[in-house]
């Protein structure tokens, strides 16, 4: 029997669709629809598959399967005959989401209540889009031309006059300026700029520091700090291997100076060992500034008539200690000097007391100290508000006559010096508590950029 339609899957699909369009709610035999299209009912089953499996790949198919579902618009036999199939329910729908998508399209989503917009916003079947309108109109200086307003008064408008019929753009207060594109300064340095300012308001003139590597002469004999002490030794001090060892020395200084070790001299009994040139050659990176104050005091002492001065350093130093939190092998030393006649103890607690102020530490302490190139020496204390608790700020003293006599100072010039640390004040100011935060391979360059300006006195 030839059959009396095209028996091609989806017009034979959407002909089974029609019939059972046409049916109402009674539902279709496929034997019977077979037959009255005179096909294969193999091929009828085959289209009925095509639709069921339909429903699993439309993108839709489920959404609206169950929205026919739940709005009982068609109800499900699991058990018919052939497997589950799917009857229609009612003899006509309305399909609210199609209306008020329909109201959309005409322009007029407006009539739409809230809760229905974000039931079909949830959906994705509505996008709400915000569109800002603005509303114009004459201002006070209307005009019909867009006249360049100035930004920059220059010689040539005020010598001419024409500046009196230009529109200057009036300041904006509120902009911010522009980020440099340049590099940025570390915290230290930051806080290296405000220590030397400090110093240069108070008339200090820099030391020149440029050495790091430096004779045991220049960093302890000078200093009268004998060859046997332990600060010599390996365990704090770096001792270098190539060039282990310096040769130029003033030849008569260093005579004194070996004289002043061995016997005394200057009313001092001196430490009366055997004074060897080859420990005061060996080079070693300096372990403190005072090694610079010491050559910029024996130039000073070289001058025909001596002349007061005051003099500051602020540079690296290396020490061989044991690491911890806030003590690496090597930190910044700042150290202030001032030589002059007939200076006290009182002084130094003057100049102490006008330094700390301007870093905004006003409760200060002093407490005896001892330091081999100083005497007397003390230890600065100032009450650190935040912590409630006297903290050390530095150390000081007054340059001992063995010290400064063999450089040649006139009788009666005295020299008192202080010295503190970089680092600590550094990382006080920007809440830094390890140290490892602040210097080394481990720094987080982004502090770097976002460190704030600093000033100490606030
Ligand atoms: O810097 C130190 N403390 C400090 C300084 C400033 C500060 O500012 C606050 C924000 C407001 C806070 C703290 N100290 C000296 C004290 C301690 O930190 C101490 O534990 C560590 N000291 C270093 C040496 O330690 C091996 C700091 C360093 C120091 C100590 C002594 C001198 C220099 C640096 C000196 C000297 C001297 C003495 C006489 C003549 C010439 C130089």
């Amino acid at each position: 029997m030839s059959p009396t339609v095209a028996a091609d899957g989806p017009a034979l699909a959407e002909l089974l669709l029609q019939r059972l369009e046409w049916a109402g709610g009674g539902g279709l035999c496929s034997l019977e629809v077979a037959a009255a299209l005179g096909l294969e009912h193999q091929q009828l089953v085959g289209a009925v598959k095509s639709l069921q499996a339909l429903g699993q790949k439309l993108p839709c198919g489920k959404v609206g399967f169950s929205k026919a579902m739940s709005n009982k618009w068609v109800r499900l036999e699991k058990n018919a005959e052939g497997g589950p199939r799917v009857f229609r329910a009612v003899e006509s729908v309305q399909d609210s989401v199609r209306e008020k998508l329909q109201l959309v399209q005409q322009g007029e989503a407006e009539r739409l209540e809230e809760k229905d917009r974000n039931e079909l916003k949830k959906r994705k079947l509505l996008m709400e889009v915000v569109i800002k309108t603005y509303w114009i109109r004459k201002g006070s200086a209307f005009s019909t031309t867009v006249s360049k307003q100035e930004t920059d008064l220059t010689p040539e408008m005020i010598a001419s006059g024409s500046w009196r019929d230009l529109k200057f753009k009036a300041y904006n207060f509120e902009a911010l300026g522009i980020m440099p594109e340049s590099g940025h300064l570390h915290p230290l340095l930051k806080v290296r700029t405000q220590f030397r300012q400090i110093f240069l308001e108070m008339g200090f003139t820099e030391m020149p520091t440029n050495n790091f590597i430096e004779s045991s002469f220049w960093n302890f004999d000078a200093l009268f700090q004998p060859q046997q002490h332990p600060a010599r030794d390996q365990h704090d001090t770096f001792f270098l291997q190539d060039p282990a060892e310096a040769t130029d020395f003033p030849t008569d200084y260093l005579k004194r100076v070996k004289k002043v070790h061995s016997q005394g001299g200057y009313g001092s009994q001196g430490y009366k060992y055997d004074w060897k040139l080859e420990e005061a050659r060996k080079n070693i990176l300096r372990t403190h500034t005072t090694a610079v104050s010491a050559r910029v005091l024996y130039r000073l002492a070289q001058q025909e008539k001596f002349t007061p001065a005051k003099y500051f350093s602020i540079d690296r130093v290396f020490r061989n200690e044991t690491l911890d939190a806030t003590h690496l092998a090597e930190f910044h030393q700042i150290e202030g000097v001032v030589a002059d006649y007939g200076l006290t103890l009182g002084d130094l607690m003057g100049i102490l007391k006008e330094f700390f102020t301007k870093l905004g530490i006003t409760q200060l302490r002093f407490k005896p100290a001892y330091n081999p190139y100083t005497e007397p020496s003390m230890e600065v204390f100032s009450y650190h508000q935040g912590l409630q608790k006297w903290v050390e700020v530095g150390n000081s003293g007054v340059f001992r006559p063995e010290m400064l006599l063999p450089m040649g100072l006139p009788e009666g010039v005295s020299v008192i010096a202080w010295g503190l640390s970089l680092e600590r004040p550094t990382m006080i100011k920007y809440g830094i508590n390890n140290i490892r935060e602040l210097v080394g391979h481990k720094v987080n360059l982004q502090m770097v950029y976002d460190s704030p300006l600093c000033r100490l006195d606030t």
